[in-house]
C-alpha cells in the first residue's frame, strides 16, 4: 500500500518547506505487540497521517535490515522513518510527530512551556519508573517481591491521579479535551497493565483508589485512534506469556 501524508488545505502559517515535508512517505517499523510502537501508530493516527507498518518478522528475534540500518546504536523498534529522514526512541518521535505534522488544533504537547516540561517529566517518570514496577509485577520471583511490585504500581498510579487531575483541569484528557502527549504514553501501558493483573489475578487499576484514572483510561480506549491500533488482550497474554515469561527473547518490554 502506497501511504502518503494525507494531502490537504495548506495552513496560512505553513512554510512551503514544512507543506512538502509533510508530504513525504511515512513509515513505522515495529511489532504489534510492542507498547513502544503503540505510541508512534496513536499518535499518528491522531494526526490524521497515513503510514505504512513494516512489521519485524519473527517477533524481533531476527532483526530486519533496514530496522539495523536504522537504529544502529540500541536497534530497537519503534522506528519512524518520514521521507529520508529517520527517528528513533518512542518518547523523541512522539514529539517529532507533534512538530512534523502541524495539523490545526491537534497538538499533542501543550502550548504552555511550563504545562510541556510537566508532561515530559511524568512522560519520564512512567517509562523509567512506574513501567519497571509494572514489568515486575510478572517477572520478579517470589510472593514478597511481587506484592513489592504491586503496591509500587499502586503507589505510582495514585500519583499519576493527582497529575492527572492537575494536568486535565476538569476536562477528560491529560491534555485537556483531546488525547495528547501524557495520555499516549501512560495509555499505551495499559494492554500490558490488563495483561499483568490476568497472569497474576491482581487488580492493578483499581476503581477504588484511583476512579479518575479508570474513567481516564475507559475514554482513552474508545477513541478511534487508539482503538484501531490497541492489540487485544488475549492475544497479548499469549504472546506475553510464550516470549517474556517463556523467555522467548525479542520484543521483551523494557524501558531502557
Ligand atoms: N526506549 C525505547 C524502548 C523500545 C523497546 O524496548 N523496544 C523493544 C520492543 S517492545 C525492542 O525493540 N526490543 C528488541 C531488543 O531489545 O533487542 C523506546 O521508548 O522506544
Amino acid at each position: 500500500m502506497k501511504s502518503i501524508y494525507k494531502q490537504r488545505e495548506p495552513l496560512a502559517s505553513q512554510s512551503k518547506l514544512e507543506e512538502m515535508e509533510n508530504r513525504e512517505e511515512v513509515k513505522v517499523l515495529g511489532t504489534w505487540s510492542s507498547m513502544f510502537v503503540l505510541r508512534v501508530r496513536i499518535a499518528l493516527n491522531l494526526k490524521e497521517v497515513e503510514y505504512e507498518f513494516l512489521e519485524e518478522v519473527q517477533g524481533l528475534r531476527l532483526k530486519s535490515e533496514l530496522l539495523l540500518k536504522s537504529n544502529p546504536v540500541y536497534k530497537k523498534i519503534p522506528v519512524l522513518i518520514h521521507g529520508s529522514r529517520t527517528v528513533c526512541e518512542s518518547l523523541v518521535i512522539l514529539q517529532y510527530i507533534d512538530e512534523a505534522f502541524v495539523i490545526n488544533g491537534v497538538s499533542l504537547l501543550p502550548s504552555d512551556p511550563c504545562d510541556r516540561a510537566l508532561a515530559r517529566f511524568w512522560a519520564s517518570y512512567i517509562n523509567d519508573k512506574w513501567f519497571s514496577s509494572l514489568v515486575g509485577v510478572i517477572k520478579v520471583q517470589g510472593r514478597e517481591a511481587k506484592e513489592e511490585s504491586v503496591k509500587q504500581v499502586h503507589a505510582g498510579l495514585q500519583l499519576l491521579e493527582e497529575v492527572y487531575c492537575k494536568c486535565s483541569k476538569g476536562k477528560s484528557f491529560f491534555n485537556g479535551d483531546r488525547i495528547g502527549y501524557l495520555d499516549i504514553v501512560l495509555g499505551s501501558c495499559m494492554g500490558f497493565l490488563r495483561v499483568a493483573e490476568k497472569m497474576e489475578n491482581v487488580k492493578l487499576l483499581d476503581e477504588n483508589k484511583t476512579p479518575k484514572l479508570v474513567a481516564w483510561d475507559e475514554l482513552f480506549c474508545l477513541d478511534d485512534a487508539v482503538k484501531k491500533v490497541m492489540p487485544q488482550i488475549d492475544k497479548l497474554l499469549e504472546y506475553v506469556k510464550m516470549r517474556v515469561v517463556g523467555g522467548g527473547g525479542g520484543g521483551t518490554p523494557s524501558t531502557k
